[in-house]
C-alpha cells in the first residue's frame, strides 16, 4: 500500500525519494487509514474541552496505533531509508504549557483506544505557546509556527458566527484524527477564525493585543501581565466555548435529541477553569433555541463535569465583571442569574460566584456541574479538606478523585521500543492492552540475567541521548555518568531553584576535593511563562551554573549541568527513557499530581521526590525500598502556611552549607557570567520570602540525594529498583484513568 502511495504521488520508488517526499506519502497514507476507522457510534458523546492539547508529533504514534509501525520501518529500511530520520521532519505543535495539556492528549489516546465515543475540543493556535531560545543565559521567546501546507489538520465545513461586544467573527473547525490503539478513530476539534492574520507578528511574541479579529488564535495564553493580554484570554476562552456549545447542541439534535434530554446525548468535561464559560454559554444558547431559564439550567447541570488541576490560589481564574461586560456582554445576565440563585439558596458567601467585582470561574463549575474531581488522591483530599472545603460541605456527593495517567503507547512503546521489547520477551504482549500485567515482571526481580538486560537497555537509551543532544544542541554529556533529570514547567513551587542550590553545594564539595564516585549529569528542561520574572531568573541561574561548571576543569569531570533548550514533547521522548533519577521535588501539597513522575517510573527511572501529588501513590505501590522520599509532609507545610511564621533567614543562618550555596548566587564568579540584577532579585527573593520553602527541605534533600547516588553504585540492586518501578507502573496507564472517568462520570 505504501509503495502504491509513493508511486501515485511521485512516480518513483522509495529508494529514489527524498525524506520529505517519504514523509508526505506516509502522512497521506496514515491519514487515509485513520479516516477509515472514524467511528462515532454510541448515543452519548463526551466532549473534552481544553485550552491545551499537547499532542506531540503524530506520525510514529499513529503508525503504532494502526499496528503498522514495524512493517513501515522495515519497508523503509529495505529502501535504505530511516523512519527515525523521516520523523524528524515533522513539526511539533506547541498547543500546551505542560501537564494539563499533555494529560488531555493522553486522554484522547485512551478514549479512542478504549473505543469510547469522545472528542476533544480546543483552539488552533497558529504559533502555539512559544519557542524558547537561550541568549546571554536568558530565555528569549520566539513564535513557534507548526502548521504546514500539508499536515494532520483537516479543514471541515463546520463554521459558526461568534458574537463579542460590538463585533462578530466567523469560525471554522479543523480536525485532527485521534487514532486509538487497534481501535476506532475519534477527533480533536480545533476552532480557528477566518480573519486571523499571522503578519501582525514579527520575530518576537509581541503583537497588537487589541486587534481581536486578527490575533484571536495566534498564541496560547498571550502574556497575562497586562490588562490587554488578560482581556484577550477572555475572548479566546469565550470563542472556544461558544463554538463548542454550537457543536454539541447541533450534534445532539442531529442524533435525535429534543435538548431537554441532552444528558442522554452529551457529557462535557471542563479541563480546569479555562472552558468554564461553557456553562453560561450553553444556557444562553439553549434559551436562543426556545428553552426557558429554569429548564436550561437543569439541562446544563446534568451535562457538565469539572476537573481541578491546581491548588495554587493564583491559578484559580477570576475574571473582572468589567472584562466580561466588554468582551461578552450577552453572558453577564446569565452569570448574574446563576449567582443570584446561589445567593438565595446558600448561606456561605465564600462560595458565591460574583464577589468584589470578580467572577469566580471554579465556583460556577462546582455549583452548576454534577462532578468535581482532583487528579491524585492527595490532591483531592486537600481540595475536600482545605481549598474547597466549603463546597465539599455543600456537595459531598459531587467530589471524586481520578488519579492521572499517561498513555503507554507514546511513553513506552513509541519512545522506548527497546524496553518494550524486553518487557514483551519476559511477559508477552498482554501488557500493551492491559497495563496491570506489568506486575508479572516482579517474578524476575532476582534474575541476574534479566537485571543486566534492564541495565543494558538503560545504557543504550543514555547513549542515544548523548548522541542526540550533541547533534541537535551541540551539548556534550557522558552516558557513563548518572543522569539526574528535572523536566517540567518552570515554577517556584516545583523548586528547580532547590535543585540548583544542590548543584552549587556539590560544586563546592568537588572544589574541596570530595569527588563523587561517579560523574553526575544534572539535566533541566523548562519554559518559564514570559511574564513570570522569578521563573526567568531561575533559568538564568541554571544557565550561569552550566557555563561556570562545565568550563571549570576541576569540577567538570565530575559534574555537568545541562539545560536543554525549548523543552517539549519530542525532547521528553528522548530524555525520559535515558533517565536514572527522576526529580519530583515540589513543595508537599502544591503539585496536584505530576505526570512526568509516571513516565519516568515506567521507563525505569527511580524517583527522588517529596510526598506530593501522585508521588504518594507511586511510593505506596513500589514500597519505600524503591523510591527516595524526603522533605516535610503536606500537613506540616499546610500548618506552617496557616501560622504564617516562616522565616527563611532562620534556616539560612543555621545551616552553613545552605548559606554558602545561597551566597554563591551573588558571588564574583556568578556575576562575571550573569546579570547582577537578575541574580540579586532571586537571592533576595530566597532570603526574604522563599514562599515555597526550599530552605526547610534543603538538608533532607541533600542527604537523600547522596543516598540515591550511593545506591546507584550497587548496579544489580539498582536494576531491581528499576524493574520494581516498571512492574508497578500499570496503575498509571491513562486507560485506567479513562475507564474510571467513564464508569463514574461520563457513563458512555
Ligand atoms: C492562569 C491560568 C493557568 C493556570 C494553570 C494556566 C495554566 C495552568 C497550568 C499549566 C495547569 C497545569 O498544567 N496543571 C498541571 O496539571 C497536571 C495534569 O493534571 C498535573 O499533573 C500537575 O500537577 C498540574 O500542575
Amino acid at each position: 500500500m505504501f509503495q502504491e502511495y509513493i508511486r501515485n504521488e511521485y512516480g518513483k520508488s522509495a529508494a529514489d525519494c527524498s525524506n520529505e517526499e517519504l514523509y508526505l506519502a506516509l502522512l497521506h497514507m496514515t491519514r487515509d487509514l485513520a479516516a477509515a476507522r472514524v467511528d462515532h457510534s454510541g448515543k452519548k458523546t463526551l466532549y473534552y474541552i481544553s485550552a491545551e492539547f499537547l499532542i506531540g508529533k503524530l506520525l510514529s504514534n499513529n503508525l503504532i496505533n494502526l499496528g503498522i509501525y514495524e512493517d513501515v520501518k522495515k519497508e523503509l529500511e529495505a529502501a535504505g531509508k530511516s523512519l527515525a530520520e523521516i520523523e524528524e521532519l515533522e513539526l511539533e505543535p506547541s498547543l500546551g504549557n505542560g501537564g494539563l495539556g499533555r494529560l488531555a492528549a493522553c486522554f484522547l489516546d485512551s478514549i479512542a483506544t478504549l473505543g469510547l465515543n469522545g472528542d476533544g475540543v480546543g483552539l488552533n493556535y497558529h504559533y502555539g505557546l512559544f519557542r524558547q531560545v537561550f541568549e546571554n543565559h536568558l530565555q528569549k521567546e520566539t513564535p513557534n509556527p507548526w502548521m504546514t501546507q500539508d499536515s494532520w489538520l483537516h479543514k471541515t465545513d463546520t463554521c459558526y458566527t461568534v458574537s463579542f461586544g460590538g463585533f462578530q467573527v466567523q469560525s471554522r473547525m479543523y480536525d485532527i484524527d485521534v487514532v486509538g490503539y487497534h481501535n476506532r478513530t475519534t477527533k480533536l476539534h480545533l476552532f480557528d477564525i477566518a480573519s486571523v492574520d499571522e503578519s501582525i507578528v514579527g520575530d518576537t511574541i509581541q503583537f497588537n493585543k487589541e486587534l481581536i479579529e486578527k490575533n484571536l488564535t495566534l498564541f496560547l495564553y498571550p502574556d497575562d501581565s497586562d490588562e490587554k493580554g488578560r482581556l484577550l484570554r477572555v475572548y479566546q476562552q469565550y470563542f472556544m466555548v461558544s463554538n463548542a456549545a454550537h457543536l454539541i447542541l447541533d450534534e445532539a439534535v442531529a442524533k435525535g435529541s429534543n435538548l431537554h434530554d441532552l444528558e442522554e446525548y452529551a457529557v462535557i468535561q471542563i479541563n480546569d477553569t479555562h472552558p468554564s464559560m461553557i456553562i453560561p454559554e450553553l444556557i444562553r444558547q439553549l434559551q436562543e433555541r426556545g428553552i426557558l431559564m429554569d429548564e436550561a439550567i437543569r439541562i446544563v447541570s446534568g451535562v457538565c463535569a469539572y476537573t481541578n488541576h491546581t491548588i495554587l490560589a493564583e491559578a484559580l481564574e477570576k475574571w473582572p465583571v468589567s472584562f466580561l461586560e466588554k468582551a461578552v456582554p450577552q453572558l453577564m445576565p446569565v452569570i448574574l442569574e446563576l449567582h443570584n440563585r446561589i445567593c438565595r439558596k446558600v448561606a456561605d458567601p465564600s462560595t458565591y460566584i460574583v464577589k468584589d467585582g470578580l467572577v469566580h470561574m471554579a465556583h460556577m463549575d462546582i455549583h452548576y456541574g454534577f462532578s468535581v474531581n482532583g487528579v491524585a488522591y492527595l490532591h483531592t483530599e486537600i481540595l475536600k479538606n482545605t481549598e474547597l472545603h466549603n463546597f465539599y460541605q455543600l456537595y459531598p456527593e459531587k467530589f471524586n478523585n481520578k488519579t492521572n495517567g499517561v498513555t503507554f503507547r507514546r511513553w513506552l512503546m513509541s519512545c522506548n521500543p527497546e524496553m518494550s521489547g524486553l518487557i514483551t520477551s519476559l511477559i508477552g504482549e498482554g501488557w500493551k492492552t492491559d497495563a496491570g500485567e506489568l506486575s508479572r515482571l516482579a517474578a524476575f526481580a532476582d534474575d541476574e540475567k534479566v537485571l543486566d538486560q534492564f541495565l543494558s537497555v538503560k545504557h543504550q537509551k543514555k547513549k542515544e541521548l548523548e548522541e542526540y543532544l550533541y547533534r541537535t544542541q551541540g551539548i556534550r554529556i557522558d552516558s557513563h555518568s548518572i543522569f539526574d533529570i528535572q523536566v517540567k514547567r518552570l515554577h517556584e513551587y516545583k523548586r528547580q531553584q532547590m535543585n540548583a542550590l544542590y548543584v552549587i553545594h556539590k560544586y563546592f564539595e568537588i572544589k574541596a576535593g570530595k569527588k563523587p564516585r561517579r560523574p553526575i549529569t544534572v539535566i533541566f528542561g523548562a519554559k518559564a511563562a514570559p511574564a513570570y520574572v522569578i521563573a526567568r531568573d531561575i533559568i538564568h541561574l541554571i544557565l550561569c551554573l552550566q557555563e561556570l561548571i562545565n568550563h571549570d576543569p576541576q569540577v567538570s569531570p565530575y559534574l555537568q549541568v545541562v539545560m536543554v533548550e525549548n523543552y517539549n514533547v519530542t525532547m521528553a521522548e528522548r530524555l525520559i527513557p535515558a533517565c536514572d533519577i527522576s526529580e519530583q521535588i515540589s513543595l508537599a501539597s502544591k503539585e496536584a499530581s505530576g505526570t512526568s513522575n509516571m513516565k519516568f517510573m515506567l521507563n525505569g527511572a527511580v524517583t527522588l521526590g517529596t510526598s506530593d501529588g501522585a508521588n504518594v501513590e507511586i511510593a505506596e505501590l513500589v514500597g519505600k525500598d524503591n523510591i527516595f522520599l524526603f522533605g516535610e509532609d503536606s500537613q506540616t507545610v499546610i500548618d506552617r502556611y496557616a501560622r504564617g511564621d516562616y522565616r527563611p533567614r532562620d534556616y539560612y543562618e543555621a545551616d552553613k552549607d545552605l548559606k554558602k550555596a545561597v551566597d554563591f548566587i551573588l558571588s564574583d564568579e556568578m556575576t562575571a557570567i550573569g546579570c547582577r540584577e537578575n541574580l540579586e532579585r532571586l537571592y533576595n527573593e530566597l532570603l526574604n520570602k522563599d514562599w515555597f520553602m526550599t530552605f526547610p527541605d534543603f538538608r533532607s534533600y541533600v542527604e537523600t540525594r547522596e543516598a540515591c547516588y550511593h545506591a546507584f553504585e550497587d548496579r544489580r540492586k539498582w536494576a531491581k529498583m528499576m524493574l520494581m518501578n516498571i512492574s508497578q507502573a500499570g496503575f498509571f496507564s491513562s486507560d485506567r484513568t479513562i475507564e474510571q472517568y467513564n464508569n463514574d462520570i461520563w457513563k458512555l
